[in-house]
């Protein structure tokens, strides 16, 4: 045997014999006994009446882009989900209020390469859709700095969907798929304009696509450009879906951007690609001209897609947010819900000066089960061997870097951190209530000051605030790091006592819209104080950018700094 070969098996053998672990083929573990969540709304103290009204979100916290599709009497919603994984969660619903998740579309790493993207690219806007004629959903979605526009597609959603097929003629974003009565299908998205006029100055493209071969045919089409009163310099045409209602196509676009200026707007045409001219009424939705000061306050209301129920009554989701402050939302966008009134052969959503309502009366809808929206509680004892579909990772997984057994959550701390474009060993669920609380026992053994296991809220990677046990100084501590827009500070440390070095830690979150009190206990005793109002804003996206919401969860790292 060759002198280094033969150490490094005397090496091993003596390891084994005198118990030695080698740190970096042994990744410390974390062990977390159960997670909670509580939301704590006000508005949804309210009284209502379940048989007949509902309340607004109807899938409340990041759930943006919402699309809808009907096969008989079930509807089915995906929403937008960036670089979190799995990708594109999908709803069902009897009732279109009560909205119960039957798992994410883009469930395998073949389907979704997220790494090296920042946590608001991946994917953007997806589109579902039924096909009749050959009995096949289609989900068509971008991801943005990655493989762009594709679509994925199944006959049986219970088994999963296809491998990404791409769609490189589509530039642009927010792809959607037509099927017209006649057989042919089309798609159309938000692309770039025949001029570059200024900014945000978009156009909406359409392409004929074979369902037989799969591709685009022949070249594509603008058909509509600028917006709605190209004279007031409309900005970022995007969010298209086509509809036929009695002969006539519509086309309804998002306008004025995802923030405080959203809307949604309509073209009507004899033909499907055009030409398309502004529908009588417009914009069909929009918040951006009301008073300030209203209770219950909804904004951003845009990017909308329509469908009829069984009984011939239009409805449109479409994605809103609730400020707790100036345009501040730590929730991210949500999906909403409202009936669709036709005035002058418009598809009217909210009418044009009325306040988007909270609470929404359900008359023609068949109202089921329990749904996703109010207050509600959301607890994980770690008691299914699989993980909640509730839990959502970032950016696609490489390695196994976490298991479920015996009721703990087991997370293998990587030499990865949260603050890089990376997959670090984080499970989350959304932020839903602008009010919530969170808590979490856990079991953890740093060695060095870069190993930290405990709580985390995350806007992106570098607006969050991480509550961990780590080493510092060494000494055992619990320590609140807040890091604001890509700067980290500390806000409070309590040093672990040696008697409860090795016992049970709790964390315990406490979110009122922008700021956040934390609170600990060892050995599952008292709960104390650690910080108190933390300014948390930064995780709203006006602070922070971008397109996600706020995510709470369980984390563990071997490099929290790298
Ligand atoms: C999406 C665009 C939008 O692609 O936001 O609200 C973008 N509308 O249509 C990201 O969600």
């Amino acid at each position: 045997m060759e002198p280094r070969v033969k150490n490094l098996v005397i090496l091993l053998v003596m390891a084994g014999m005198f118990n030695i672990h080698f740190s970096y083929s042994q990744p410390n573990k974390a062990y977390f006994d159960y997670f909670e969540y509580r939301g704590n709304d006000n508005s949804f103290k309210k009284k209502i009446n379940l048989a007949n009204q509902y309340f607004n979100p109807v899938v409340a916290g990041f759930y943006p882009d919402p699309s809808v599709c009907r096969k008989g009497e079930d509807y089915y919603l995906v929403n937008s989900s960036f670089s979190y994984y799995p990708g594109v969660p999908i709803w069902h619903s009897k009732d279109l209020v009560s909205w119960k998740q039957i798992g994410h579309v883009l469930d395998r790493p073949s389907q979704l390469k997220l790494n090296g993207l920042e946590l608001s690219d991946g994917i953007f806007a997806p589109t579902i859709r039924y096909n009749e004629a050959n009995n096949t959903f289609y989900m068509i979605c971008t991801v943005v700095n990655g493989i762009k526009n594709f679509l994925v597609k199944t006959n049986d959603l219970s088994k999963g969907w296809s491998e990404p097929i791409l769609l490189p003629e589509v530039r642009g974003i927010d792809p959607s798929i037509y099927f017209d009565d006649n057989g042919k299908a089309y798609i159309t998205n938000g692309g770039p304009p025949s001029v570059s006029k200024y900014k945000g100055y978009k156009a909406i493209w359409l392409y004929e696509y074979d369902t037989q071969t799969d591709k685009i045919v022949g070249k594509g089409k603008r058909i509509a450009e600028g917006g709605i009163d190209t004279t007031k310099h409309p900005t970022w045409l995007e969010g298209p879906h086509i509809y036929k209602v009695k002969n006539k196509y519509y086309l309804m676009c998002a306008e004025g951007g995802t923030e405080e200026g959203h809307s949604e707007v309509v073209f009507e045409s004899d033909k499907v690609d055009g030409a398309y001219k502004p529908c009588a009424i417009n914009p069909i939705l929009t918040q951006r001209d009301l008073v300030d000061k209203r209770s219950d306050k909804f904004t951003s209301t845009g990017h909308a897609d329509l469908v009829q129920t069984p009984q011939g009554e239009w409805y449109a989701v479409f994605l809103a947010t609730r400020p707790y402050g100036n345009d501040l939302y730590n929730t991210g966008r949500e999906t909403c819900l409202l009936p669709v009134t036709w005035k002058n052969n418009t598809p009217i959503i909210l009418d044009s000066g009325k306040a988007m309502p909270l609470i929404v009366n359900t008359t023609g809808l068949n109202r089921t089960a329990k749904r996703p929206t109010g207050n509600f509680i959301w607890r994980d004892d770690f008691t299914h061997t699989t993980l909640q579909q509730e839990w959502n990772m970032i950016r696609t997984p490489e390695d196994n870097w976490y298991s479920i057994s015996r009721g703990k959550l087991i997370l293998n701390a990587l030499e990865k951190s949260i603050y890089n474009k990376v997959n670090p060993a984080f499970l989350g669920r959304r932020q839903q209530h602008m009010t919530f609380s969170a808590k979490t026992t856990f079991a953890f053994a740093p060695k060095t000051n870069d190993e930290l296991a405990g709580m985390v809220l995350i806007q992106n990677e570098a607006n969050n605030i991480v509550v961990g046990k780590t080493m510092k100084n060494g000494k055992m501590v619990l320590l609140v790091e807040n890091r604001i827009k890509g700067i980290n500070s500390s806000v409070a440390a309590v040093e672990i006592p040696t008697r409860d070095v090795n016992a049970a830690i709790s964390i315990y979150l406490e979110v009122n819209k922008g700021t956040c009190d934390v609170y600990y206990s060892f050995n599952k005793q008292e709960r104390e104080l650690l910080a108190k109002q933390i300014d948390i804003k930064h995780l709203s996206s006006k602070e922070a950018g971008g397109f996600v919401g706020s995510y709470v969860g369980v984390y563990a790292t071997a490099n929290r700094m790298k």
